[in-house]
């Protein structure tokens, strides 16, 4: 694997909406963001990938683009745009923003001019079909549910898809014209001065042609638009040919938003010369899902999560880097899904924090994460703002389920719970805004926030300070950022553990994932001493068997 500027580095997910609000209008915006440069470095973070802030109406929070040249005023201006860039390369930080080209939004103008001309240039932009006998060309159900087949307004003969909400209607890649149109929109913003981009729903962007019926898998008579992916072959032609007109010659850094990709395909996607630099590892947050909804998730144990996160370090290997999270804008708080239910407290923060942070790859952390900020908590359908859970919701209680049990499987998985406003301190709307915040703040800022966390040693953002700082540190960089990555343990319950091998130093990362105590044996290597780099208790028992490891305790050693 060549080796490259950022591999070395940590990266850092902002939602703008609910990061840091300047002006008092109750949304997060860029002048919060740069307000906040200062504290990001201080963290570690170095790659900053901001949720979109172009011209949007946010039927689906800015990933429903109705102008990619120009940022919603609601985020601020053009100039703020530039000041953040300017702002980030004084610092050594380099700024991603998110290329969401699967689709626009129905306020592009592109969209508008199809619905005035089918048949034209623009027509040509989009999938747009005549409905036969009143429905669309096949049964495809979208992600945000219902056909994926939406009237044409104007047309009530014709139809367009889209693959998330109505308001996204899918360009269609098939057309050199918008392959055309997305690298000048790249090339535009890489210019600026971006970094790079994170790359949303990419694997949406080749369909199955012809359009085809898939056996329905709910009652709707429809079939998830993710059966037909299967089938969709050829992305890689479209990926190559954006890369090579925009990335590449730019030297830009990406991260694919990539999912359902083959196994063997990983080389294609990642590897030397693949169509990204790098992809999100989404096992652990798919494991257990249900396509009929989440109603019928199955939930994650520990052992799980750590055979998930091994499975995907086996397959990488040294094929490219991948990029590790425990949580996204999509996903709920990792502290709340992957660490058993009443037990996420600050040891068992730090243990999750430890056990992904120093796997092999790119650790991303997720804006609030660092303070180990949770899910939301939810009381009504009322509250909700995420398109996903409230067609979740529709579903489940059309299909006779109590309303509190759909309500709980929003508390559970629904994306509100990783977007309520970052919780800067323990003062009015947790400092997030002096107005009234877009979404309700969780009330547990009392005692989760940056404030209090900062001035606490021992806090869970202090831990994460440690985390980046060990992971560059000069002494154990090479090999935390390129030791092999070796399972120990494996197979016990309660342990996630692992060794990073590098040519000189071997260091060994190990958690008791459980809140029992339990003794875990060392791996045999040198003379069976180490160095303590890192610990979530204030001390580590050695006994003959092993260690004696607390409940959720973590260690980081340096094996002699
Ligand atoms: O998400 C795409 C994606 O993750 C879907 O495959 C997923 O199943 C969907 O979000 C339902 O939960 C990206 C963005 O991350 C997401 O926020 C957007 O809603 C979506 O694309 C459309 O742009
Ligand atoms: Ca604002």
């Amino acid at each position: 694997m060549k080796r490259q500027w950022w591999h070395g580095k940590c990266a850092y997910q902002i939602y703008p909406k609910s990061f840091c609000d300047s002006n008092g209008d109750g949304i997060g915006d860029l002048q919060g963001i740069i307000s906040r440069l200062d504290y990001l470095k201080d963290l570690g973070a170095d790659i900053l990938w901001l949720s979109p802030i172009f011209v949007s109406p946010l039927a689906d929070e800015g990933y429903d683009i109705a102008d990619y040249y120009n940022i919603d005023p609601r985020f601020g201006t053009m100039d703020d745009m530039d000041e953040l860039i300017a702002e980030a390369k004084k610092r050594d930080m380099y700024i991603l923003m998110d290329l969401v080209v699967n689709h626009c939004s129905d306020e592009h103008e592109w969209f508008r001019r199809a619905c005035e001309d089918p048949d034209g240039k623009y027509g040509r932009y989009f999938y747009i079909e005549d409905f036969k006998d009143g429905k669309g060309p096949c049964n495809w159900r979208s992600y945000f549910g219902g056909s994926v087949w939406e009237p044409l307004p104007g047309h009530p003969d014709k139809c367009y898809l889209h693959a998330f909400h109505k308001k996204q209607p899918d360009l269609n890649w098939e057309n050199p014209k918008v392959r055309e149109e997305v690298c000048q929109i790249i090339n535009w913003w890489l210019d600026k001065g971006l970094a790079g981009f994170r790359i949303d729903a990419i694997m949406n962007i080749k369909k199955a042609l012809p359009y085809r019926d898939y056996p329905a898998d709910r009652g709707d008579g429809l079939s998830s638009i993710v059966n037909m992916l299967h089938d969709a072959k050829g992305v890689g032609t479209f990926l190559t040919e954006m890369r090579d007109r925009t990335f590449a010659p730019h030297g830009a850094f990406t991260v694919g938003e990539v999912f359902d990709a083959d196994p063997e395909e990983l080389p294609a996607f990642i590897g030397d010369d693949g169509y990204f630099s790098s992809m999100f590892d989404f096992a652990p947050a798919i494991f257990g899902h249900s396509g009929q909804g989440w109603m019928l998730h199955s939930g994650i144990t520990p052992d799980d999560y750590r055979n998930c996160v091994f499975d995907t370090q086996a397959r990488v290997k040294d094929i490219g880097f991948i990029s590790n999270i425990i949580e996204n804008h999509d996903e709920p708080r990792g502290v709340s899904r992957y660490i058993p239910e009443g037990e996420a407290c600050p040891a068992s923060k730090k243990l999750l924090a430890t056990v992904y942070f120093l796997t092999k790859g790119l650790p991303w952390i997720y804006q609030g994460q660092e303070l180990g900020m949770e899910n939301l908590p939810v009381s009504c359908i009322e509250e909700v703002d995420d398109i996903a859970s409230i067609d979740n919701y529709k579903v489940a209680v059309a299909s006779g389920i109590p309303k509190e049990d759909a309500l709980r499987a929003i508390s559970i998985h629904g994306r509100d719970n990783a977007r309520s406003p970052f919780q800067w301190t323990g003062g009015k709307n947790a400092g997030f805004t002096t107005g009234t915040p877009w979404l309700r703040v969780n009330p547990n800022y009392v005692s989760i926030n940056r404030e209090d966390e900062a001035a606490d040693e021992d806090s869970v953002l202090n831990y994460y300070r440690r985390l980046t700082r060990l992971r560059k540190d000069p002494a154990y960089a090479e090999t935390l950022v390129y030791g092999d990555f070796v399972p120990w343990l494996q197979d016990r319950p309660g342990v996630m553990a692992y060794l990073r091998r590098g040519e000189d130093k071997t260091i060994l990362v190990m958690g008791n994932f459980q809140k029992e105590p339990q003794v875990i044996p060392l791996p045999e290597t040198g003379d069976g001493s180490y160095t303590v780099l890192l610990n979530n208790y204030p001390d580590l028992k050695k006994v003959p068997e092993g260690l004696a490891m607390e409940g959720y305790q973590a260690v980081v050693l340096h094996l002699r």
